[in-house]
């Protein structure tokens, strides 16, 4: 594997969940394969899990790992060519980028929709620079449009999980104050689209993802309805993609909140969400806390998704 930016990077999903089991079983297994090679982080917004997740994925193979956080301590990067550089950006990204690829193998990039222009984030314009200039294998830590080490691990954790063989599982949009990416929902939505599951996606109108994403999932816009018998509830807040709302909340509607109430129609669902979580938006503290909840081993299962990664690329290295 060169890059890792969609879920058809990673090949079969049957082939890849049993390298994760694999590697779960002894994760220090590959410990020498990564020695003298070294991964830089480059993260243009705030992380928990995918700084430490991947970091140590990285330490699990034997790497050497660098951190860039370009918000604090890197010169303020200007991203648009032809851009004359008279204001508050010191530093271009098209000698950034290579600069940054020659101090290391893999690079891992961290760069969430502006929503400036869906055209520029749906292009994944930043990714692609690092993809085109960089030299280096790259590796979407959540990109404009997907969050692949996410849905990995999200896929990893529902085949730990599942009592049948073609579960039902829901993506249903919850409320939130601020607007969020569609990465999370759209890299899901495709990850779930290439296994055999029953999967449904509920939202208020207004909230419909792109098609590219949501392929012939189900779309359902009575959440009662969707949760009826679903086996996993896969909660995420994000914002209206459609037309000139792109970027937008449209609702702040609380009966969103995935509660108890909801969760009674469920086959005893497991609930999931990537984190970090606002409490009684998204979930109640009911929910998030009870024994069905899987919040805590998914995102545990992202060291796991990230050294399967970290291991595929560095394997292919030349
Ligand atoms: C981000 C998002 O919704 O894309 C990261 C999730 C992993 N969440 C927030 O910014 C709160
Ligand atoms: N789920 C996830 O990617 O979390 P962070 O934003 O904390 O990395």
């Amino acid at each position: 594997m060169r890059n890792f930016i969609t879920v058809k990077d990673i090949g079969n999903l049957k082939v890849a969940v049993a390298e994760a089991l694999e590697i779960k079983a002894d994760r220090y297994k590959y410990c020498e394969l990564g020695k003298n090679k070294t991964l830089m982080m480059v993260f243009f917004n705030s992380s928990l899990r995918t700084r430490l997740s991947t970091q140590k994925a990285a330490l699990n193979l034997g790497m050497n790992v660098i951190v860039l956080d370009i918000n604090q301590g890197a010169w303020k990067l200007e991203t648009e060519r032809g851009v004359i550089m008279d204001g508050d950006k010191p530093e271009h990204l098209l000698e950034a980028i290579p600069v940054m690829g020659s101090y290391c193998d893999v690079i891992g990039v961290r760069s969430f929709a502006r929503f400036e222009s869906k055209e520029d984030d749906y292009n994944e314009v930043i990714l692609n620079q690092f993809i085109k200039y960089s030299g280096r294998p790259v590796f979407s830590m959540e990109a404009a449009t997907r969050h692949p080490l996410q849905s990995f691990a999200d896929l990893i954790t529902i085949e730990e999980h599942k009592k049948k063989e073609r579960p039902k599982v829901v993506l249903t949009w919850a409320p939130h104050p601020k607007a969020l990416p569609q990465a999370v929902p759209n890299s899901f939505a495709e990850w779930m689209n290439a296994t055999d599951y029953e999967f449904v996606i509920t939202h208020p109108k207004g909230y419909e993802l792109a098609p590219e994403f949501t392929g012939n999932a189900k779309i359902e816009y009575d959440q009662m309805k969707a949760f009826e018998g679903a086996d996993f509830i896969y909660a995420k807040n994000w914002s209206a993609y459609s037309g000139e709302n792109y970027g937008k909340v449209l609702s702040m509607d609380r009966e969103w909140t995935v509660s108890e109430r909801q969760m009674a129609v469920t086959n005893n669902a497991h609930f999931m969400h990537c984190l970090p979580v606002r409490r009684n938006m998204i979930v109640t503290d009911d929910v998030i806390e009870s024994p069905q909840s899987l919040v805590i081993p998914e995102a545990a299962n992202r060291e796991i998704s990230a050294t399967v990664v970290l291991k595929r690329i560095i394997s292919e290295l030349k």
